[in-house]
């Protein structure tokens, strides 16, 4: 049985309206998962007459048509922007690309971005990895439409680091994105300055995409459930926004400045003559010393900040970043139940698959190259001590079932912050990213309950929930055995993925995979990974690309892992989200808010 809703064609109603009719009578956690929560819409932000800004920005989305392959131009969607005030290097156009322009900011510049849309659907962007206030942040709530204006004032605090701009409406972020909309943010500071560290052409930005293309070179965007489940993936890498990425050097150093803008894919980036990758800084700026690693992994949203020193190499020498082999991070049951058809949905290129990224070609010997400084950057590493609930961190549980991918046992809804979720304003926490089920084995009556709870809020019987999913289909190809289009078929599935019980535990496990959790705000430091009794085979094909030191704000988090981080919470009080930055999962509700109060 294959049922499964053209989800495309049910935002297409969504969009025109008809949605009314669509979403009447569904629960409204079911409505959460699809897409279909409310949103309350608040009035954008307006210019104030008492913040002078340092440097102004008018940044536009729009539709927009470019050529990516050989033939027929792309249509995507594009950030624009022009320099209003400020330094000439603050905006600096991508040639041929899609991306938005690179932009570049000081540490301690009052920063106003005035953002414009002209796309036919609600959109706002978000400074992924930046310390803003709430009302700066790009929440949902305050999507535009088109025509409209939404006016971003802010002091630029954090310290030199690599970001990026992207959308962040409800339920569109991924489309939104893989249409074409993000950007990368650099910022700079005194401390990195002092470094001397290869720049101007030198300093190579590398965003890394993937993408499926049609007969006419027009994007596909699939949505169906096994696109949301595991996210979407497409079989040409871009760098970019461009294919087959050549890059021409001299011999001498470069600081590639690496962002995974993909909406799932996850690499494992390494050098094809293995030569070790000199990582000098990750999403929240520089380690304290650069550290050398066989591999790095890159999930989407994270960033890495790479030496490549291609001194010494002749002229006519080629070196390939590759992603190399790896797997665990996709769910067995998928693997297993998809078959044939989870294959052929990653196309060309299964995730976890050996293929080249970029190509670097010696072209020009030159003699100087600045030297690897031994020291970077000097910062406090939080410890424990440092936290306000130094024994009882705060709960960040993942959970996944067959058609629902949850944070703390419940879809995405706004404003709706447990306890846990509650943060005293200008507190460090130490805070615990782990498997509610699945992996680790862990599983017990505690964490059904957990789960059931979290599913059943809201006031729907959770029968009559079970008898619409089965009724609609919802599982597509993930349905099987003897689940029907009847109030048996919905209860099974209850019973299997949805509300806990006994087929928990296996289902937990399988269903298992690696997720990007970001947290917005302030980067965080990881105090700790731990794998326990799950350690496996898959585990050590990725274990030895994790780099602990260093700020973060998305952390990959694999099939049974714990990971406790430190988090300050300081400066801004108000809604600060935290998702998976697969983005299919995010638009699926894998996203909560912390209350900063
Ligand atoms: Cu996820």
């Amino acid at each position: 049985m294959h049922k499964s809703i053209n989800l495309s064609r049910r935002r297409f109603f969504a969009k025109t309206g008809a949605g009314l009719l669509v979403g009447a009578g569904l629960p409204s956690w079911l409505q959460a998962m699809e897409g279909m929560s409310e949103m309350p819409k608040k009035a954008p932000n307006k210019a104030s007459p008492n913040f002078h800004p340092d440097v102004e920005i008018d940044l536009l989305s729009k539709p927009s048509t470019i050529s990516i392959l050989s033939g027929q131009p792309t249509q995507v969607f594009q950030y624009v922007a022009k320099l209003v005030k400020g330094p000439a290097n603050t905006v600096t156009e991508i040639p041929g690309s899609y991306l938005g322009p690179i932009l570049r900011f000081e540490k301690g510049q009052k920063i106003r971005i005035n953002f414009r849309s002209e796309l036919n659907e609600p959109t706002i962007a978000h400074w992924h990895g930046l310390h803003v206030p709430a009302l700066m942040d790009g929440h949902p709530v305050y999507a535009i439409d088109k025509g409209q204006l939404y006016v971003y004032e802010f002091e630029m605090l954090n310290r030199a680091s690599m970001n990026i701009y992207h959308p962040h409406p409800h339920n569109l972020t991924a489309s939104q994105v893989y249409h074409g909309l993000a950007g990368a943010i650099l910022v700079n500071d005194q401390e990195e300055q002092k470094l001397g560290l290869p720049d101007g052409e030198y300093e190579i930005p590398i965003v890394i995409q993937d993408r499926q293309f049609d007969d006419n070179n027009q994007l596909i965007y699939a949505s169906h459930m096994r696109d949301r489940m595991m996210g979407f993936y497409g079989d040409k890498i871009l760098i970019n926004g461009r294919p087959d990425f050549n890059l021409d050097v001299a011999s001498r150093a470069y600081r590639f400045r690496i962002l995974n803008g993909s909406n799932a894919r996850i690499y494992k980036l390494a050098w094809d003559d293995n030569s070790p990758i000199t990582v000098i800084g990750t999403d929240g700026g520089l380690l304290e010393s650069p550290v050398h690693k066989p591999y790095v992994m890159l999930a989407p949203g994270e960033r890495l900040d790479v030496w490549a020193d291609f001194s010494g190499r002749n002229v006519g020498s080629q070196l390939v970043l590759r992603s190399s082999s790896f797997s665990g991070v996709l769910p067995k049951m998928a693997e297993r139940m998809m078959g044939h058809a989870g294959r052929m949905h990653q196309m060309g290129l299964p995730v976890g698959s050996d293929y080249p990224l970029l190509t670097v070609k010696v072209t020009r010997q030159v003699s100087d190259s600045p030297a690897l400084p031994n020291s970077l950057s000097t910062y406090h590493h939080y410890q424990i001590s440092d936290t306000v609930n130094p024994n009882k961190p705060v709960p960040i549980a993942i959970s996944e079932g067959p058609m629902s991918m949850l944070l703390n046992g419940r879809p995405y809804a706004y404003n709706d912050a447990l306890p846990s979720e509650r943060i005293p304003v200008n507190t460090i926490q130490l805070m615990e990213i782990f498997h509610a089920h699945g992996g680790s084995g862990g599983h017990g009556d505690d964490k059904s309950k957990e789960q059931g709870q979290g599913m059943q809020h809201g006031n729907e019987k959770p029968q009559a929930e079970g008898h619409k999913m089965g009724g609609m289909g919802m599982m597509g190809g993930m349905n099987h055995g003897n689940s029907d289009s009847t109030e048996g078929g919905g209860h099974k599935m209850g019973g299997m993925g949805m509300m806990g019980g006994e087929g928990m535990a296996g289902m937990g496990t399988m269903m298992s995979m690696a997720h990007p959790i970001h947290l917005h705000g302030q980067s965080f430091q990881i105090l700790s990974r731990s794998i326990g009794a799950a350690e496996s085979e898959d585990y050590a094909t990725v274990k030895d690309g994790f780099i602990e030191g260093g700020f973060k704000d998305t952390v990959l988090v694999m099939p049974g892992e714990r990971v406790k981080i430190i988090k300050p919470f300081q400066d801004f009080k108000g809604l600060f989200m935290y998702h998976c930055h697969n983005l299919e999962h995010e638009d699926m509700g894998m996203m909560r808010e912390f209350s900063v109060e």
